[in-house]
């Protein structure tokens, strides 16, 4: 079988680097030795970590004191067993300056220092909700509170597609302060993809792409917020720790918080709150190291548009005609990627952890002139691509690019996030065509099979009326995030196709979304009613402004209560996410969807359009 772990460099040969290009070691790997036990368990320790980028000290957060966390390998078939520990301090994010005024809402910052554990892409029992696989439609979120701790046990599924998945927090209300300011791993879920001889032959690089999002830490902060022994002088630390009512505005780069009694945002001289998007400094990461830096864009008529240095990017070292495999992830909060390789073609083998039937071969694009800026793929939060790379007969640099895209609310300009040098005596390596035939995900879902369809709706209400603290609404089917509350109910073994509508600018569509369901993976039929090629299966889909895409789920095996969301992590954060259940075919619709009170159902099953085609429901 398939030895990872020679092959897992993320930089190529550190021998051969020059100087001046970041150093490259191999990315932490944590458990899995030897990798074909029954059985194997990891511990992930959340901490915060002080770094220091491109001169700036940062507190930043990790999970073993790695950023990006280790790799975690698995695969099909494995009972894997993971103990989180919180070593965070408390930080209850209460209302500023006055404790007691905070109200209850939870779709704000708050709990910095809780965690919990979310598994991104892998189809395995739902866990985010305590006790993990419940079914009731009440069930709390799982909180770790700093000091405590907790063992998940996942038993993977033993037709689980092998491929490229990851795992971050995603406490409701901590998520984005955290996954932006380093928490974030990669999952590698091994399989019969490994053994295709031309995928076997060729080196593997990384490419685990985060950002960390900074203010400078305010005067009167403790240290004890940041995890340091009190009076530690902390001035000159740059950090990610928003009161839950200071909300950072971009048009006028100040902090501002909302007076209940005014019912205004008034200023304050705080130098960081809750955003969502632009920071006073920001830094992009692949594998740990910064390649792209954004600052807050004084000018007032450019305040969406973060001021942009590109950084020395990571250095790749191949053979002329060499193969190469990369995983890709977009781990950033909120960035969306149109992704380009400088003059080569992308042999595309997966997308979101699941293979295609067949390799497909995406042409270059120019780099510079690329009209569409739509790149070879595109990332939006949360993607995965994993690729092969055969690298040009010419000798080189070859950037890998993220173009320049208009798709959200900032500007986000092109970056190189790494480059590719061809040198050396040529290695002439050969490409596969056919891959295994990913069972858990084959046969496709046919037409005649949909049983059920939704409609989610994403929609930003600006100024905000439902969530005034943050000034701004994110909301699905036109409501914000309620914990205790199920949305939607759908039957194991039941086939939806689901419309996912962004609007237009008149309807709460000024941005794209990026839609994410937790469980089970999907196909993508189409785009704006333009059918995508049969086999596009992925648990993240970007939803351009405007737009309408069509994806269909089959409910495979997993029963429980379980979320939907908007990937841009503040969003999200922000209340864009919604529950919903799966049952039983067999069993009852659950009554306890009805049990809240009138005023806090709020259209409970808004958007659930019944289409008879035959199924019970
Ligand atoms: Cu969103």
């Amino acid at each position: 079988m398939t030895t990872i772990t020679r092959r897992d460099v993320i930089g190529g040969s550190a021998a051969v680097l020059a100087a001046a290009t970041p150093v490259a070691s191999a990315l932490a790997q944590v458990g899995g030795v030897p990798r074909h036990d029954k059985e194997q368990h990891v511990t992930l320790e959340c901490a915060f970590k002080d770094l220091v980028l491109d001169g700036t000290k940062v507190r930043a957060r990790a999970y073993n004191n790695s950023i990006p966390g280790p790799v975690i390998t698995t695969y099909p078939g494995q009972r894997l067993r993971i103990t989180v520990k919180n070593a965070l301090a408390p930080y209850e994010s209460k209302y500023w300056p006055n404790p007691s005024e905070w109200d209850g809402e939870h779709n704000v910052p708050h709990h910095l220092g809780s965690t919990n554990l979310h598994l991104h892409g892998m189809d395995v029992i739902p866990h985010l909700f305590e006790p993990v696989g419940t079914s009731d439609v009440h069930a709390p979120m799982i909180e770790i509170e700093p000091g405590g701790s907790k063992e998940y046990v996942f038993d993977i599924p033993g037709n689980h597609p092998p491929g490229f998945d990851w795992y971050h927090p995603h406490h409701h209300g901590s998520t984005v302060v955290q996954a932006a300011s380093g928490m974030a791993g990669g999952i590698v879920v091994l399989g019969a993809i490994d053994e295709v001889p031309e995928i076997k032959a060729a080196q593997q690089y990384y490419i685990v792409m985060q950002d960390i999002g900074l203010f400078p830490t305010d005067p009167g902060e403790s240290a004890e917020a940041l995890g340091l022994p009190a009076g530690t002088n902390i001035s000159d630390i740059w950090t990610y720790l928003p009161k839950q009512n200071a909300i950072w505005q971009t048009f006028g780069g100040k902090v501002t918080m909302y007076n209940p009694k005014t019912q205004k945002a008034e200023d304050t001289d705080l130098k960081g709150g809750f955003t969502t998007g632009d920071y006073a400094l920001r830094y992009y990461l692949v594998n740990g190291q910064p390649f792209f830096k954004e600052t807050h864009n004084p000018d007032p008529n450019k305040a969406t548009e973060p001021l942009a240095t590109q950084l020395t990017p990571f250095t790749f070292k191949m053979a002329p005609g060499e193969v190469a495999r990369f995983r890709m992830l977009n781990g950033n909060s909120d960035n969306y990627m149109p992704i380009a390789v400088e003059g080569h073609a992308m042999h595309l083998l997966a997308l979101d952890g699941v293979n295609f039937p067949k390799v497909r071969t995406i042409a270059p694009v120019p780099i510079d002139t690329d009209p569409k800026n739509e790149g070879q793929i595109q990332l939006a939060p949360a993607n995965r691509a994993e690729f092969l790379i055969k690298a040009s007969m010419t000798p080189g640099t070859y950037k890998i690019v993220q173009l320049q895209q208009t798709q959200q609310f900032l500007f986000s300009a092109q970056k190189t996030i790494a480059v590719i040098e061809v040198s050396g005596p040529a290695k002439d390596m050969k490409l596969p065509t056919d891959l295994p035939v990913p069972t858990r995900d084959y046969p496709l879902i046919s037409r005649r099979e949909v049983e059920h369809l939704q409609v989610v709706y994403f929609a930003d209400q600006f100024p905000g009326t439902q969530n005034p603290d943050v000034g701004i609404d994110f909301l699905l089917n036109g409501q914000q995030y309620e914990v205790e509350q199920v949305n939607y109910v759908v039957n194991r073994g039941g086939v939806e196709e689901w419309h996912l509508v962004v609007g237009d600018s008149q309807h709460g569509g000024s941005e794209g979304h990026p839609f994410h369901m937790h469980v089970n993976s999907f196909e993508v039929i189409s785009v704006n009613g333009k059918l995508l090629e049969p086999g596009t299966i992925k648990d993240t889909i970007w939803i351009p402004a405007e737009s309408t895409v069509v994806i269909r789920i089959r409910f495979k095996q997993f029963l429980g209560k379980a979320v939907f969301h908007c990937h841009i992590l503040p969003h999200e954060d922000t209340g864009m996410m919604q529950n919903f259940l799966i049952k039983r075919r067999d069993q009852p619709f659950p009554t306890a969807v009805f049990d809240l009170p009138m005023h806090q159902r709020r259209r409970p099953l808004l958007g659930q359009v019944h289409m008879d085609m035959g199924g019970q429901h």
